[in-house]
């Protein structure tokens, strides 16, 4: 448990084509909710949700963004600021995979995020309740070890492992956070130090 004092509210995007289920996917998270009817996202929206991680309350910020629009300029200010980035497919849809390289690109260079190579992605397999299945776990779990993501499936429909993966968003977000608190304290009291130095020598 660290230090921190007062709320935290963590910035966590889904992002993915079109149809994937990431509105599904949030709604089943947060609102306890599922429908079959299919309502593509327009824009985006947020929902939020309190909890706890290791000790601290949390509020998470979950952004759900449209699978249709990621030719459109919306990503640069929609991804600013995100603490934890979910990249989601569907594994009856092997394109939807493919598509991910692209989708995690993108993010990385509208979202600007301060450390990129250490930037915390977690993959997300959507569906698992359907048959018809295109995108092994293994072949998953292959990609996410070469980009450095963790891999989570399950399924909106059948509330199948839906905590999981925004679990562990909230504690990488977390660890953000808290890093870089910590590295902004330690560089102004580096500076703190030089200033002092300076008078000391002249
Ligand atoms: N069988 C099954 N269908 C699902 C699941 N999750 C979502 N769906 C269905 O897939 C369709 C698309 O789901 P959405 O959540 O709207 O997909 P999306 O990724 O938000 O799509 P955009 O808003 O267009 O980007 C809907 O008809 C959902 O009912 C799931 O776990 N299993
Ligand atoms: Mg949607």
């Amino acid at each position: 448990m660290n230090e921190r004092k007062g709320p935290v509210t963590l910035k966590i995007i889904l992002i993915g084509d079109s149809g994937v289920g990431k509105s599904s996917f949030m709604n089943r998270y947060v609102n306890h909710r599922f429908t079959n009817m299919y309502r593509a996202t327009v824009g985006t929206d947020f929902l939020s949700k309190t909890v706890n991680i290791d000790g601290d309350t949390v509020t998470l910020q979950i952004w759900d963004t449209a699978g249709t629009e990621r030719f459109q300029s919306l990503g640069t200010p929609l991804y600013r600021g995100a603490h934890c980035c979910m990249l989601v497919f569907d594994v009856t849809s092997k394109a939807s995979f493919s598509a991910l390289d692209l989708w995690r690109k993108e993010f990385l260079v509208q979202g600007e995020p301060q450390d990129p190579s250490d930037f915390p992605f977690i993959v997300l397999g959507n569906k698992t309740d359907l048959s018809d299945r295109e995108v092994s776990g293994r072949s998953a779990l292959q990609w996410c070890e070469e980009i450095g993501a963790e891999y989570f499936e399950g399924s909106a429909k059948e509330d199948l492992e839906v905590e999981k993966p925004f679990q562990r968003a909230a504690q990488r977000g977390l660890q953000q956070v808290i890093y870089f608190d910590f590295m902004f304290v330690f560089k102004r009291h580096q500076r703190h130090q030089m200033s002092m130095f300076n008078m000391f020598i002249f």
